[in-house]
């Protein structure tokens, strides 16, 4: 554990595990602190005393008076997110996958590789990872190599839904190395496919009569009482305004501003609570 490495100056805080019957060092959990020329006692718990020693850099390098207790841990914990933009979306539209894989550690992962086997309902359109490449258009295969402990990659997936309904996505990550957690290796998405063709209507009620008025930016609503409704086309993005002081409702509930505003890829009912003047 620890030592010089004189290419960059430092000490370090790598950790190896020797295997006699191969001849083989292999990566294990890391020191906390950087040390060299330190003071290492294995306690009868299993953990080992680590203590003293030089720091970095090698060429004047200080003193230490740190101690660390270390466990020897082994393994790369990799873990897969994968998120969906835009939700709902319309078919023959892009839908953007988002995969994002992580590695808790301790070890640094290699041959780090992501399979996606896409939903029959989707036509590929591409996968642009952020290291490495993929290959495949029904199952999308990427080859990431390399993962430090705590470092991630990204891969983006566009597809376009051919059927309105409901898309299951589902995809996994793995490595050379052990994984201690292999639970958060998968993640599924699921996507809600509507078609242009369906209406979409916006219906805002305003309480009590009088009392304020709901405008719409594009145009359709101008509410001041009871309920209006405008239809949209798919994909809109509405923003409504409601003056003067007021609550709002429905699926605006929760907005604390003036303005609220919501994506016309569905049926959106909305209540605006004005104060009695
Ligand atoms: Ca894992
Ligand atoms: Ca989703």
């Amino acid at each position: 554990m620890g030592g010089d490495d004189y290419t960059s100056n430092s000490v370090l805080a790598a950790t190896e595990l020797y295997d006699p019957n191969t001849g083989t060092w292999s990566l294990t959990g890391s020191l906390n602190t950087a040390r060299d020329s330190h003071v290492a006692v294995l306690l009868p718990s299993g953990q080992v005393l680590v203590a003293g020693g030089l720091g970095t850099p090698i060429s004047n390098q200080p003193l230490l008076s740190s101690a660390e207790l270390y466990s020897q841990v082994s393994g790369a914990d990799l873990a897969l997110a994968l998120t969906d933009t835009p939700d709902p979306v319309l078919v023959k539209k892009t839908l953007t996958y988002t995969l994002t894989v992580g590695n808790i550690g301790p070890v640094a992962a290699t041959g780090v590789t992501v399979t996606d086997p896409l939903p029959s309902a989707v036509t590929f359109i591409s996968a642009s990872p952020s290291q490495g490449n993929c290959t495949g258009t029904s199952t999308v295969t990427c080859a990431l190599g390399n993962l430090a402990k705590g470092a991630s990659a990204t891969v983006t997936l566009t597809v376009t839904p051919t059927t309105a309904g409901t898309l299951s996505n589902s995809a996994r990550v793995q490595g050379n190395e052990p994984d201690p957690d292999t639970a958060n290796n998968t993640d599924t998405e699921t996507t809600t496919v509507t078609t242009a063709s369906q209406a979409i209507t916006l219906s805002v009620t305003v309480t009590p009569q009088g009392g304020g008025t709901v405008t719409s930016n594009p145009a359709g609503i101008t509410c001041s009482g009871g309920t209006c409704k405008s239809t949209y086309a798919s994909g809109t993005q509405v923003t409504l305004t409601a003056t003067p002081k007021f609550t709002w409702g429905g699926d605006c509930a929760g907005t604390t501003t003036a303005t609220c505003t919501l994506t016309m890829n569905q049926d959106h009912s909305v209540k605006a609570s004005f104060s009695k003047k």
